[in-house]
């Protein structure tokens, strides 16, 4: 079977998983075919004018997958997909998932950097893009991944092509109906790359299998009180881990639930959604959390269909966990989790000071958690260290990074999160911080050494360091400090330039701060670890 070679779990622990009845030995594309024998004529999916039902989704995932492999694409084979909340996502993604081949989800607001990295470290033979997306024209992006990359055959276009366009092709000509060439994939093999939030700027892949997945989509589900009677929002980026999975799309898509795929998290258009559609349950991070609690004085939508209000991307301050109940009227739910692997939750019935106050605990029995300090020695019980984990849905490697791999992984398998965390006496996670320098803006995570390299290579700066500063609403904003040569370059006209490098908007910095120079921090040869911790110091004196 052709497949993604991955750093896999040592047999003794495949074993135990299997055994335990984690891994169920089934592929996302027979558990979908099982979840739609049993829920067929329920609604799967609501976006925008399209209701497909659980039948319809099968058929729309065995279309995508029969047309793929009819254009000869192959099973283990990767194809980037960059879709936004649309239902094409869906059928895409569970049609290539159920056909072998092998998904990498970027995120809407990728460009031309981001998609060049990741189809360059995935080696991808195809991408998958809309046509336009909130006035952005990814067909741009399409001709110039195409140029750039010989390796990539195919742009599928889900949306307007124009007839003459030699690069493009439409997602119609990868439908089909032909399902002979269709082999049910190994659960043990990959299903697709996520993509990991990174504190360096090189892409890093996340190889997941379908065993591993599942386990923790089905456990999610379980844990959230998923019904058939729930209607799940996505208001997050639809291939975020987090609307994904815990329990998000593929979670509501277990329990025979409804999703409804919201194209923005701004308030008037998702309380529309939640009244409209009586949706039970919503996943956000915190800042769109605070401009909801913000926004329900003001509206008069009807909220009262929602029950739970997950919280999690970024940490949320207990004051702003204290107004969600009061004021929305659902259970808080605070969510811990990474495209890695390991999800925490608050449980729904916690009390209120532990759902306020801590980001949950994991979903397994299974999933092995330890606090160290900088010398990998576990601190004393309830001390702040860092956070490293193992067990039945974490990964043990990236794809096809052992330089990365080194880093995030110790020798006996566990997965270095990056996480600065203590635990409670009941087992529950807080966490403090992080270890690493990167930053995470409202639960998105940027980079420094990614912005520093753009930067430095403007003609009219020396030097840069980028660091985290403390925000109201983004938790964290981005703060690069710059050294000009000679002249300063205007902030704007820095920022804009940035952003034509073709770099997600996010990771534009949010403030530019010129210097002579930077701060001595009194150890010698300075490292830009210990410098962006003397620039963080000084930006939040300054602040
Ligand atoms: C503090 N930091 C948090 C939280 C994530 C569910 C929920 C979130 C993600 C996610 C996910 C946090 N409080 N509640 O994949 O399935 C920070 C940590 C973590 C990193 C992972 C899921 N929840 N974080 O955010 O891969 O630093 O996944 O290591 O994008 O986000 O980021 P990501």
């Amino acid at each position: 079977m052709p497949g993604v070679p991955t750093q896999e779990w040592p047999v003794a622990d495949a074993t135990r998983y299997r055994d335990a009845g984690y891994w169920q030995g089934e592929s996302i594309g027979a558990w979908l075919r099982a979840r739609a024998a049993q829920h067929a004529e329920r609604t799967a999916v609501v976006g925008g004018s399209t209701r497909w039902s659980y039948a319809r989704l099968d058929q729309e995932a065995d279309r995508v997958a029969a047309g793929f492999l009819a254009r000869g694409v192959q099973p283990g084979e990767r194809v980037v997909v960059q879709l936004p909340n649309v239902p094409e996502f869906l059928a895409v993604m569970l049609g290539l998932i159920r056909a072998g081949i092998v998904p990498v989800f970027a995120l809407p607001a990728h460009r031309q950097t981001e998609i060049d990295n990741i189809a360059t470290v995935s080696g991808a033979v195809a991408y998958v893009i809309p046509a336009v997306h909130e006035k952005f024209d990814y067909r741009t992006l399409g001709r110039s991944l195409r140029a750039s990359h010989a390796t990539v055959r195919h742009v599928v276009v889900a949306g307007v092509v124009e007839q003459d366009d030699p690069d493009l092709e439409s997602l119609d000509a990868f439908r089909g109906d032909d399902l002979s060439l269709l082999i049910d994939p190994p659960s043990s093999s990959v299903a697709f790359l996520q993509l990991s939030g990174g504190s360096t700027g090189l892409s890093k892949l996340i190889p997941r299998t379908h065993d591993d997945y599942l386990y923790s989509v089905r456990e999610s589900a379980t844990i959230c009180g998923l019904s058939p009677a729930s209607v799940y929002l996505v208001v997050l980026p639809v291939a975020h881990n987090f609307p994904m999975s815990s329990p998000g799309f593929l979670g509501a898509l277990d329990a025979g639930a409804c999703i409804v795929l919201s194209p923005s998290p701004a308030p008037d258009v998702a309380f529309a959604l939640i009244e409209q559609e009586r949706v039970t349950i919503a996943a956000a991070v915190p800042p769109i959390a605070l401009m909801w609690l913000e926004a329900k004085a003001i509206t008069s939508a009807d909220l009262s269909s929602l029950e739970v209000l997950q919280v999690g991307g970024a940490k949320l301050t207990p004051a702003i966990a204290a107004r969600v109940t009061p004021t929305l009227g659902a259970t808080l739910q605070q969510v811990f989790g990474m495209a890695e692997g390991l999800v925490n939750y608050t449980r729904l019935d916690d009390d209120v000071d532990t759902i306020c106050n801590t980001q949950g605990r994991p979903i397994s029995a299974d999933d092995e958690l330890r606090i160290v300090d900088d010398d990998d020695v576990p601190v004393a019980p309830g001390a702040i260290g860092h956070l490293q984990t193992r067990g039945p849905y974490t990964i043990r490697g990236y794809y096809q990074n052992a330089a990365a791999n080194a880093r995030s992984f110790t020798d006996d398998g566990f997965y270095r999160t990056g996480d600065l965390v203590s635990r409670t006496a009941a087992g529950y996670l807080v966490v403090h911080g992080r270890a690493t320098d990167q930053i995470n803006r409202g639960g998105e995570k940027v980079s420094p050494e990614e912005v520093e390299d753009h930067l430095v290579a403007h003609p009219a700066v020396l030097d840069a360091v980028v660091v985290s500063v403390p925000d109201d609403y983004l938790g964290e904003r981005s703060c690069a400090f710059v050294i000009p040569r000679a002249e300063r370059v205007p902030p704007p006209v820095l920022k804009s330039w940035i952003r034509n490098r073709g770099l997600a908007a996010y990771k534009v910095p949010d403030q530019i701060v010129f210097v002579d120079a930077f701060p001595s921090t009194g150890v010698g040869k300075t490292s830009r670890k210990d410098l962006r911790g003397a620039l963080r110091a000084l930006a939040a004196e300054q602040a």
